[in-house]
């Protein structure tokens, strides 16, 4: 079950502290592939580790985004799916994620049991993940009957990480939802849930700049992902701004190595 991208994160957490993913949402609406491939490739050389590759939206993972993406890049790819539409042959891994504080079963295990004979059939490596959401949550928590953690509720948010890890899990992903505002998930959520976890957490949602990046990493988080702002900033400077992002971020998770 252990695959060479699960390898990479953990060798890499291991050696660097924290890591940093950029996620892209290859959506028509929003951008050719072309300029999806070329933001992947400047993210690539800005630092980041993984490009995540995934959304909420109705066009799901194009199969050929991936596979251009994937060619482009030297780092892992990784498919974060918000529905069976999110599943590709052509990504280095997915996460095979359960949304965990859903009202609706669909998205705790349904779509999870109706995606599985293509993943098996592809032969992708997956990487059991709860997802937690937390407020605002944005379209993630909308789309996923999302009962969302308040934002001052740690202990609340710590049971069900804890019950992730217990479940078997690798990882738990705390997050606020794509351009939430208020920067990033609380520093008390991430430090409560890293400080009892022993399995790492990737947290993502709403952080934009090298201090809330580093932040989540000195509250404990192993991984900090980061959409909206590879996609609004990196085709402007062409990743300078990311490359110093990467660096506050390896400068923290070098102080817990
Ligand atoms: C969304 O956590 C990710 O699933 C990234 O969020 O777009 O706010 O960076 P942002």
């Amino acid at each position: 079950m252990t695959g060479k991208v699960w390898k990479y994160i953990s060798d890499k957490i291991e050696t660097e502290g924290a890591l940093h993913f950029s996620l892209l949402d290859p959506d028509p609406l929003k951008m050719t592939k072309e300029t999806v491939v070329e933001l992947a490739q400047f993210a690539e050389k800005a630092g980041t580790d993984a490009i995540m590759i995934g959304g909420s939206t109705i066009f799901g993972v194009i199969d050929d985004s991936v596979k251009a993406i994937t060619e482009a890049i030297d780092i892992p790819t990784i498919l974060f799916p918000g529905n069976i539409t999110g599943v590709s042959e052509h990504a280095d891994a997915m996460f095979f994620m359960s949304l965990l504080n859903s009202t609706n079963p669909y998205w705790i295990i349904g779509a999870q049991a109706l995606g599985a004979a293509k993943v098996r059939l592809s032969g992708i490596e997956t990487i059991p993940m709860g997802y937690l959401l937390i407020a605002p949550g944005k379209t993630a928590a909308w789309v996923g009957d999302a009962k969302v953690f308040p934002r001052d509720k740690p202990k609340i948010v710590l049971m069900y990480a804890l019950a992730a890890q217990f479940m078997g899990f690798r990882l738990v992903y705390l997050e606020a939802g794509s351009g939430a505002e208020g920067g990033g998930v609380p520093s008390e959520i991430i430090s409560t849930v890293s400080q009892f976890l022993e399995i790492p957490v990737i947290t993502g949602g709403g952080f934009n700049d090298p201090e809330s990046v580093a932040g989540a990493v000195d509250s404990g988080a192993s991984i900090v992902v980061q959409g909206t702002y590879v996609e609004k900033q990196v085709p402007k400077d062409k990743g300078k701004g990311l490359s110093k992002i990467v660096k506050a971020l390896k400068d923290a998770g070098s102080k817990r190595v």
